[in-house]
Parts: structure tokens; C-alpha cells; sequence
């Protein structure tokens, strides 16, 4: 077995690698970077080295600095994480290069599934399809026309070498080809430094599950059942489930077999999980994830083993000790990620800071994964997950309720939190039905009412209920799932409620922040006066000064593509730069059709908040 692990990650992840680490009583080695000094996994290893500066490119991505550590520490293995180095290759040869274990794929397999047009080849090669269409990079937009007659409308072009949804563009009908693949081939060169592009017949409605699987040194290769992700946003998963609801086992068990056929055919070793998207009865190949994944504990809770322990025992060079007949799946998990965002009305905005508090929740079938402990700081340079919530239950219904209950009980304070949008998912009618689709949370959800002041209903009820303690706002006063926290400033009146048209005299305890200056008896609208003062209520990808049509940036951060020049005449809704702020891609889109006049910024510029960006004539 492995002695000394050298853990290449921070947050959740290096935390959760640690503990199993801690449990099979391997010692472990952590890297940080100056942000995180005093972070809780640099807390927990047993040993821990600083590799550089606060940004990911000085520290966590500083392969030299890593490297030596590897050296100094004497570890004989590294386990990446997810993120960061997960599907380097150079990293993995580098590790491997200099005695260690690469606690994941061998480098081959992360290159045939590092592409979209390889690892399409690959599938269909081990007889596993993707959604009809080509491989060959369109040349013709006749192509595509010829393909959407023949095969039905809508037709997605994709980018060949590109991944997570980016420029992929949904065509209706022959006329709007033209445009469409110019714009995807655009953004394809821009994203990717590859123009080279695609089609697939669209799907309207797909669920995406993905199987995860495992494969030891002896041919031994398992799945381990799916997990359904469906519930994203802007591609960001945001709840993710095992079983997946609503899905016949006869299908699992073909998708399962076609995941392990994928993974032999590469070579694959060690954990990796391979996505689908599923529809109508039918699942098709979409790529291939050659890591360990940030939802991998709800396959976990569902099948009673640790993915960690496994991936150890198997870059040790030990067989898995189980097979396909072992593996059972009992009962049903859920899992929440916990960002420091701000959803309000929608936008998710970064919101970095030091957590005054987080407690967590308990009680049966409870799990909390979190990187952080009260006091510490979530940074504005990485990735701003701070926990991952996951429960399980016998039963789906019992484990949504349970989802909402423990959501209840985390308070974290000091920083904006994604809590509110997923008690808004988990308590939703279809949710709970298990009618959502991929399209599910941008098209249908209305997250834009997240953080408006309640109607005097919903505060009675939320009194009464004590379902919204899960606060986890900055603006004290200005959410609703704030002002019932203990914490809240609460005021006794008495108010006449009529209830299904019988009039009862009500006693309730509401938030001050909810009470009208003039102290009457109704809770009234918050004034928009006593609301803290926002941003311009802008969306978190469009932002525009109304009648002038500059377009300004909605946050700081950095610009890294500007997808026009000076003197393009661009569409409103066009993509015309992408920002990153805390590890989160922001694309910035026109709010009106114009010439492009001047572009204050190229890529690599850092922007303040409310910075002009580019001026539309
Ligand atoms: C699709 C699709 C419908 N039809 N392909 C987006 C991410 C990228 N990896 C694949 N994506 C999609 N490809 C066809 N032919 C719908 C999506 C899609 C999606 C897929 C998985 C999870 C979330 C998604 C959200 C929007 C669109």
C-alpha cells in the first residue's frame, strides 16, 4: 500500500483526501499557496509545504514548486484532486518521471479523452454511440442543411476540440445556418485555438447521467452505477443524484456495460466516469471525465464504499477485490454544492470573504464535505465551492425532505451562499417529480425572485415553518432566509389573517427589517430605502448602461478573451468578452446591436467593477 500521499489540491477535495488517507493511516503531504497559509487542509495533513503565491498559477499550478515538495517529502504517490492538474498529462509523466505514482489514468488514456472528436472516435470504436451526427469538421454550411432535412430539426454545431457546452450553437431551421456556424466557429477559435466544428442532432429535453466506473491493474473493471447531474446551471451542476430518478434498470445496466466498454477500450486504470445524455429511452456517449469528480459521494452513500480508498488501493498496484456482482446499490443520495455566491435574482455573483460562521448540519444520513471551518477565508483566487451537502435516505422523497431539513439547520455567515437557490431547487414541484432536464433550471426555474423581500404569506409561513434558517447572506437585512435567522431582529404583532375564509387573530414574530417606519401592524414589503444598495441590476453575463450601450464589467476580475474588434457590428445577446472572476467564467453580452467603437481591454487585463469595457456605437 501507498505510505505517503502527497495531496496536489486545496479545499474540499484535499480535505476529503486526507481523511481517507487518515483512515487507511497513510500520512499525508499538502502543498499551499501563500492565500492558504492557514487553510484547513494545510491544517490537517501531517505535513505541509508552501509552493508560492496567491494565484493558482504561482502555487497550485507551479509544477516545479510541486515537484520538489514531492522530492523534500520523500511521498511515493500524488492524488490530484479534480481541477488543477486531475488531467495534466505533463504533470502525471513529470510525477511518474521522477519515481512516484500518479494516483490516476495513465496519461494515454486522459489524451484520447481529452478531445471531443478523439474520444467520440474511441467510443464509437468500443461500439458505444453518441448523438447522431458527424465527426468530420464541417466545411459547407450545406452540410448541415442536408443533415437537418434528412435527420430532423434542430441540428447542434459543436466545436470539435472544445467541451462544456461552449460554443456549442442550436440551429432551427436552414436560414439561421449560416450565421450560426460562422458564430461557432468564432467562438471555437477564440475558446479553444481550434476553429474546427461539428453537428448532432439536438436533443430538446435530455437528462444527463453520467456512470461512474473503476479499473484495477488485473482487468478487472466495474461500474458503480450513474449518477443523474441534470440540475445545472451555465453548465455549473448545482444537484447531483444517485439512482437517477425515473431510470430503467434495464438501461442502467446497458449504460453501465457501455461505460466499461469505453474505459477498456482506452486503457483506462483507476476512477474516471463517463457522461451521457439520456432521453426518450436512449443514452448517447458525451465525454469522458478521467478523474475523480466533485459529485463522486453520492455513488459513494448509494454503494457503501470510499472512491478514495479505491483509487489508492489501485494505483498501489492491488487488485479491486470485488466485482460487477458485488457492486449493489441501496437506497438514495443527494448532494448540494454550497458556493460563496450570491444568487440573488439570479445572478450568482462571486462573493469571497471569511466565514464569521459555519455551522454545520447533523443527524441521520448526513454528510457535509467541506473545505472550510468558521474563521476561515474563502479567496477570490480559486474556485469558490465551499462544502458539498449530501444526505441519504431508503427513499428518494425521504432524502429531498431530508435535503431541505439539513440545508435548514448549515448557517454560514460572512459570505453569500448558493443555499438559498438550492432549498429553491429541492423544494420545487418538479424536482420533486423528477421532471427536470438539463434545460430544466434555465428555462423553467425562475431563480430571479431569490432575495426579493416576501409577501406577508410567505414570512408567516417561513415564522411558522422554520424552514428558512439556512441564511447565508452578506445584506443582513435585505433576504428574506436571513431575516428569520435566530439571529434576526424580530418584532411582535398582532395582525387579522383569513384562511380559507374563516378570519383568525394572528400572533407572529417578524423581522424588523420587514416592519414599515410607520410601525403599523402589517409586515409590509421591505422599503426599498432600508434594502442595502446593490449593483446596477444587471445579470451576471449581460450588463449594459441603458441608452448608451457601453458595456462595463459587472465584477473585477480578469478578462481572458475578447471575442470582437473595433469596428465588428455585433447582435444584441452576442458574446463580446469573457471575464473570470473566482475561478467562474462570466461571458459578457451586448445589450444592443451596433458597431463596436472602441475596446478598452484585451485579454489578461485585470477590471474593476463598473470599468467600461467596450463602447457601442
Ligand atoms: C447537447 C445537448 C443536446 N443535444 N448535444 C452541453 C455541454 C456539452 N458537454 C454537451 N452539452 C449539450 N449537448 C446535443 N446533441 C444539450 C447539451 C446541454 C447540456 C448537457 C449536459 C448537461 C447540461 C447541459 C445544459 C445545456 C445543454
Amino acid at each position: 500500500m501507498l505510505k505517503k500521499v502527497l495531496v496536489a489540491n486545496r479545499g474540499e477535495i484535499a480535505v476529503r483526501i486526507i481523511r481517507t488517507c487518515r483512515d487507511m493511516g497513510i500520512t499525508t503531504v499538502a502543498v499551499y499557496s501563500e492565500a492558504d497559509r492557514f487553510s484547513m487542509h494545510a491544517r490537517m495533513a501531517d505535513e505541509a509545504y508552501c509552493i508560492g503565491g496567491a494565484t493558482a498559477q504561482e502555487s497550485y499550478l507551479n509544477t516545479a514548486a510541486i515537484l520538489e515538495v514531492l522530492e523534500k517529502s520523500g511521498a511515493d504517490s500524488v492524488h490530484p484532486g479534480y481541477g488543477f492538474f486531475s488531467e495534466n498529462t505533463d504533470f502525471a509523466r513529470a510525477v511518474t518521471g521522477q519515481g512516484a505514482i500518479f494516483i490516476g489514468p495513465p496519461p494515454e488514456a486522459i489524451e484520447t479523452m481529452g478531445d471531443k472528436i478523439s474520444s467520440r472516435i474511441a467510443a464509437r470504436a468500443a461500439g458505444v454511440d453518441g448523438v447522431p451526427g458527424t465527426v468530420e469538421p464541417i466545411t459547407d454550411p450545406a452540410q448541415v442543411i442536408a443533415f437537418g432535412n434528412s435527420q430532423g430539426w434542430p441540428v447542434a454545431i459543436k466545436a470539435a476540440y472544445g467541451g462544456g457546452g461552449r460554443g456549442m450553437k442550436v440551429v432551427a431551421s436552414p436560414d439561421e445556418v449560416g450565421e450560426a456556424l460562422e458564430s461557432a466557429k468564432r467562438e471555437a477559435l477564440a475558446y479553444f485555438g481550434r476553429e474546427e466544428t461539428y453537428m448532432e442532432r439536438y436533443l430538446a429535453w435530455p437528462r444527463h447521467i453520467e456512470m461512474q466506473i473503476i479499473v484495477d491493474n488485473f482487468g478487472n473493471a466495474v461500474w458503480m452505477g450513474e449518477r443523474d447531474c441534470s440540475c445545472q446551471r451555465r453548465h455549473q451542476k448545482l444537484v447531483e443524484e444517485s439512482p437517477a430518478p425515473d431510470f430503467p434498470e434495464e438501461i442502467r445496466q446497458a449504460m453501465g456495460e457501455a461505460a466499461v466498454k469505453v474505459a477498456v477500450a482506452c486503457g483506462y486504470r483507476n476512477a474516471g466516469t463517463v457522461e451521457f445524455l439520456y432521453q426518450d429511452g436512449e443514452f448517447y456517449f458525451l465525454e469522458m471525465n478521467t478523474r475523480l469528480q466533485v459529485e463522486h459521494p453520492v455513488t459513494e452513500l448509494v454503494t457503501g464504499t470510499d472512491l478514495v480508498a479505491l483509487q489508492l488501493k489501485v494505483a498501489a498496484g492491488e487488485p479491486l477485490g470485488f466485482s460487477q456482482e458485488d457492486v449493489r446499490s441501496n437506497g438514495h443520495a443527494i448532494e448540494v454544492r454550497i458556493n460563496a455566491e450570491d444568487p440573488t435574482e439570479g445572478r450568482f455573483l462571486p462573493s469571497p470573504g471569511t466565514l464569521t460562521m459555519l455551522t454545520p448540519p447533523g443527524g441521520p444520513g448526513v454528510r457535509l464535505d467541506s473545505g472550510y471551518e468558521t474563521g476561515d477565508t474563502v479567496s477570490q483566487h480559486y474556485d469558490n465551492l465551499i462544502a458539498k451537502l449530501i444526505v441519504w435516505a431508503n427513499d428518494r422523497e425521504t432524502a429531498r425532505t431530508r435535503m431541505l431539513r439539513a440545508l435548514g439547520e448549515t448557517r454560514i455567515e460572512g459570505v453569500s451562499t448558493t443555499i438559498p437557490a438550492d432549498i429553491l431547487i429541492l423544494s420545487h414541484p418538479d424536482f420533486a417529480a423528477a421532471k427536470h432536464s438539463t434545460r430544466w433550471v434555465e428555462s423553467t426555474l425562475d431563480l430571479t425572485q431569490l432575495g426579493k423581500p416576501l409577501d406577508r404569506q410567505d414570512v408567516l409561513d417561513a415564522a411558522s415553518a422554520g424552514t428558512a434558517s439556512a441564511s447565508a447572506s452578506k445584506e443582513t437585512p435585505g433576504t428574506p432566509l436571513q431575516a428569520t435567522a435566530p439571529t434576526a431582529q424580530l418584532a411582535e404583532r398582532d395582525v387579522t389573517a383569513e384562511i380559507d375564509g374563516r378570519r383568525y387573530r394572528v400572533r407572529m414574530w417578524v423581522p424588523t427589517a420587514y416592519i414599515s417606519d410607520t410601525g403599523g401592524q402589517s409586515a409590509s414589503r421591505a422599503p426599498s430605502a432600508k434594502r442595502p444598495s446593490r449593483r446596477a441590476p444587471t445579470s451576471s453575463t449581460s450588463t449594459s448602461t441603458a441608452g448608451t450601450g457601453n458595456i462595463s464589467a459587472p465584477m473585477h476580475g480578469t478578462i481572458i478573451k475578447v471575442l470582437v474588434s473595433v469596428g465588428d457590428v455585433i447582435e444584441s445577446g452576442q458574446t463580446v468578452c469573457v471575464l473570470e472572476a473566482m475561478k467562474m467564467e462570466h461571458s459578457l453580452e451586448s445589450p444592443r446591436s451596433g458597431k463596436v467603437k472602441v475596446v478598452h481591454v484585451s485579454a489578461g487585463d485585470y477590471v474593476a467593477a463598473g470599468d467600461e469595457i467596450i463602447v457601442i456605437e
